[in-house]
């Protein structure tokens, strides 16, 4: 019987080259746009289902070195595609000294066998079950190369994150960053963007946790007493409008300010909107993706993003209304982008008081872009995880090329977040705000 005592649970930094860039853009900005650190919920979500007998330590690479001395039984990586190249490399520091290493997520989930190259144990799609499986087949002897999720999880059986094992010293002492502490309510997406891996890795039906279950998890963040915002990590946490104006009336009485992310189609429930005023929603975040209908064509089977477009602008303005900020997202790189695209982003942007990030088209490995865009060779290179951070353009595009997009994104967050543009929305803002009643910000 091997004996596990102590698990180091690791989520490798995301910083990519071709990220570099960006800091610089983070520098001339930043009194009007901050960048976000958030503890990663899926290693404090594997934490709760890990034996209590079991020390267990969360390590954000983003915010901590790595002791490749500590002295481990088992270490768990987690990682999107942009960190997986550095996910094998701290994999082969742990190996080395033989410590068995599992890895989970999204990368592991779309390229199983790429992982089982580098680790001990994979695990594909959600680890609620399979990880404590595992952990049992470790200490007996008989553990498997792939793990693999047998049914999508059921939401309800949710055990509550182990938030306090975030290192919320080390979080804080990073200055000049927004500190987000994530919360998950829903999973699942209907829809089935191009490129985008959710509906294919989550299910296209909405699976919900209790409500009683989220206030759980509330109040653990609340008696922790993290001074940041709640993040809600649902792809879309209004996308139910009963279940989400029934959890908002949960999240009244407990204080919080957090940031969701949904679609335009709140917009059109005043009662949605009231509610998310009331329960401390700061800010709505929205994937316009483009402002162009042509480029969101077929982006969906049914076009269901394309037909949004002509709501955008009311939808925002009552949005806005209702006290809550608006934050965008735009893709550029999609078919009818050229070097025009990023003056009409931003002024559809500054125009409408928003603000937003900026993303260049990317095919992520498993979604059905990626198998087009390999289909039609338009990858510059066969193996690219590293230029996965979304700031980067990797694949031949007839109108931009790579430094075109790269400078253009940075071009458009100086833009918008310039003290002349961030006055503007200060300006718009301020009014609103003022015709509301008061609450807890
Ligand atoms: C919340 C979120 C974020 C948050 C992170 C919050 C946090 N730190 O927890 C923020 C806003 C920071 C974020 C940022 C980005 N994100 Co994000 N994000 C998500 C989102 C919406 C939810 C992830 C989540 O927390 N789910 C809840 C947890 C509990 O579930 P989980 O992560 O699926 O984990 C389960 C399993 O995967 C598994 N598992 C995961 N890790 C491990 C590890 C071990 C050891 C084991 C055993 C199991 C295991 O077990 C968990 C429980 O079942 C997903 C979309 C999605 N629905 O998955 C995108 C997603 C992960 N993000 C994505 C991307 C691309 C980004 C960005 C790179 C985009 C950008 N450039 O702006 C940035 C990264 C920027 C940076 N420098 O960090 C992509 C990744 C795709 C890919 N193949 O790489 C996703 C899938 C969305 C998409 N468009 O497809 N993101
Ligand atoms: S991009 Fe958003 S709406 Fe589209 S499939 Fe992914 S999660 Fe759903």
């Amino acid at each position: 019987m091997k004996r596990i005592r102590k698990i180091g649970l690791i989520n490798p930094t995301t910083y990519t080259p071709s990220e570099k860039h960006m800091y610089d853009m983070y520098k001339r900005n930043i009194s009007n746009y901050k960048p976000y650190l958030s503890s990663p919920l899926n290693l404090l979500t594997i934490a709760a289902h890990t034996p209590r007998d079991i020390d267990v330590r969360i390590i954000d690479e983003n915010i901590e070195q790595i002791d490749f001395n500590e002295n481990f039984d088992l270490v768990g990586l987690t990682a999107m595609s942009q960190q997986a190249f550095r996910a094998y490399e701290i994999a082969g520091h742990f190996r080395n000294r033989n410590i068995p290493v599992a890895m989970g997520g999204i990368h592991a989930t779309v390229l199983p066998e790429e992982a089982a190259g580098h680790v001990d144990a994979v695990f594909v799609g959600e680890a609620e079950e399979s990880w404590p499986a595992y952990l049992h087949d470790l200490k007996t002897g008989n553990e498997k190369k792939i793990y693999r999720n047998e049914k999508l999880f059921a939401l309800d059986k949710a055990l509550t994150p182990r938030y306090e094992l975030i290192p919320y010293d080390l979080l804080k002492s990073k200055d000049n960053y927004i500190r987000l502490i994530p919360v998950e309510a829903t999973r699942g997406c209907p829809h089935d963007c191009s490129f985008c891996i959710v509906p294919e890795y989550y299910g296209r039906t909405l699976r919900k946790k209790s409500l009683k279950q989220i206030v759980e998890e509330i109040r653990t963040i609340k008696q922790l007493k993290y001074d940041s915002l709640v993040l809600f990590v649902d792809d879309n946490l209004f996308a139910s409008h009963p279940y989400s104006k029934a959890l908002l009336r949960e999240l009244i009485p407990l204080k919080i300010n957090y940031i969701a992310q949904t679609d335009i189609r709140v917009a059109s429930d005043p009662e949605l909107l009231d509610l998310a005023y009331r329960s401390g929603c700061v800010l709505m975040l929205i994937g316009f993706e483009s402002i162009d209908t042509g480029n969101l064509e077929g982006i969906n089977r049914n076009n269901w993003k394309m037909k949004q477009v002509g709501t955008y602008m009311d939808g925002i303005k009552k949005i806005q209304k209702s006290g809550i900020l608006v934050f965008g997202s735009f893709i550029i790189g999609f078919e009818n982008d050229d070097s025009r695209t990023f003056e009409k982003i931003r002024d559809f942007v500054v125009g409408n008081n928003i603000s937003a990030h900026f993303t260049i088209l990317t095919a992520l490995p498993g979604c059905r872009l990626y198998e087009q865009m390999k289909r039609e060779n338009k990858f510059f290179r066969d193996v690219f995880w590293d230029d996965l951070s979304f700031y980067t353009l990797y694949f031949k595009h007839p109108n931009i090329d790579r430094e075109m997009a790269e400078k253009g994104i940075v071009w458009l967050y100086d833009e918008v977040y310039n003290d002349e543009n961030s006055l503007k929305r200060y300006r718009h803002m301020m009014p609103l705000f003022k015709e509301l009643p008061e609450r807890w910000v």
